[in-house]
């Protein structure tokens, strides 16, 4: 049994990475304990706001953004953070060394029915030309990051991280407040029969997804000679989760629902972290277009199309774009 730092300085992550890392974990384990706390300390059901993309704020959303946006900037190693929950960047150390995207508690509508949810961070290096108010400095590819990583606060608090050298997962160890080390570099099976999409939206879907998901659907009696299952937590971290323990693949397509909204997940917090975390785990991340982690970003609360997982499942899925 391995603690995190001594894993992370085995994998030759510099001091001040694992100090940032630390931070964050400072904050995960404070929202691991409200989460728990579930029903006992009022903080269930929504706030009266709305975040900058539309979407009802959750009590917990919000204390888990103030959580680790104040945690973070308070270490000095950042310059600036992102997150779902604020409409710009905010400023920290102008000689911080990091940029720090976070989605701080994804999969929001599990959290009323003491479901599956996660935090989910991102960590590139902070461009030294630009101001530490301008959102610029996050218009960086996936490619580029040095660390990403989700907790998943489930039946136990885990955490996922890839700082370039295999995913590893940790369990807290609530008696002692640390994260160890329980699997080095997790692989996901590059064959898999589960899929996991949320299907109400079937009919909305570009023709290529309608025909692969069908196909899935037809199982043995269809062109891929096998029987399909299927899962859908409705928390991308607890669905991205599964797939890095047994393989799987996990998909957000472009649907036409509403045109101002053509994709769902997130670039900066939701896709590319995921994306990280399962190319190191053997896995594929992809839009039908293209490899996730080569989007030049446009801004930071962008959306994306998402196919990922076990790699030869995508690849058969991006076949029937061609
Ligand atoms: P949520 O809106 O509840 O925060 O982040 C977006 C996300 O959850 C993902 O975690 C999840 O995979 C997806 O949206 C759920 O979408 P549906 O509402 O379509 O099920």
């Amino acid at each position: 049994m391995q603690r995190l730092a001594p894993a992370l300085r085995q994998d030759n992550v510099p001091l001040d990475l694992i100090s940032l890392i630390q931070a964050i974990l400072t904050a995960s384990k404070d929202i691991s304990f409200r989460v728990g706390q579930g029903h006992l300390n009022d903080l269930l059901g929504s706030t009266e706001d709305e975040n900058v993309q539309g979407e009802v704020q959750k009590k917990l959303d919000v204390i888990s953004n103030d959580l680790l946006k104040e945690i973070i900037l308070e270490s000095g190693f950042v310059k600036a953070i992102s997150s779902e929950e604020e409409d710009n960047c905010v400023a920290g150390n102008e000689d911080g060394k990091y940029l720090v995207s976070f989605d701080p508690l994804d999969g929001s509508s599990n959290t009323d029915i003491n479901s599956l949810i996660g935090t989910i961070f991102s960590i590139h290096e902070a461009p030294s030309n630009l101001a530490a108010n301008d959102n610029d400095m996050f218009k960086q590819a996936g490619d580029k990051q040095v660390c990403a990583g989700y907790v998943l606060y489930g039946p136990s608090t885990m955490l996922a991280m890839t700082t370039g050298s295999g995913t590893h997962f940790y369990v807290l160890d609530k008696t002692y407040g640390e994260f160890i080390l329980v699997e080095r570099n997790v692989q996901v099976p590059a064959e898999t029969a589960e899929f996991s999409v949320n299907m109400s939206n079937q009919r909305f879907w570009q023709a290529p997804m309608q025909n692969y998901i069908n196909d899935l659907l037809a199982g043995n009696t269809g062109p891929r000679g096998k029987n399909f299952n299927m899962r859908w937590i409705a928390a991308m971290v607890g669905d991205i989760h599964r797939v890095l323990c047994r393989g799987g693949i996990f998909t957000y397509p472009t649907d036409s629902k509403d045109a101002s909204k053509p994709n769902k997940l997130r670039l900066m917090y939701e896709a590319n972290p995921m994306a990280f975390l399962l190319e190191q785990a053997g896995g594929l991340a992809m839009t039908s277009q293209g490899r996730i982690m080569d989007i030049q970003p446009d801004s930071i609360h962008q959306r994306v199309e998402v196919i990922m997982g076990s790699k030869n499942e995508v690849e058969t899925c991006l076949s029937y774009y061609k």
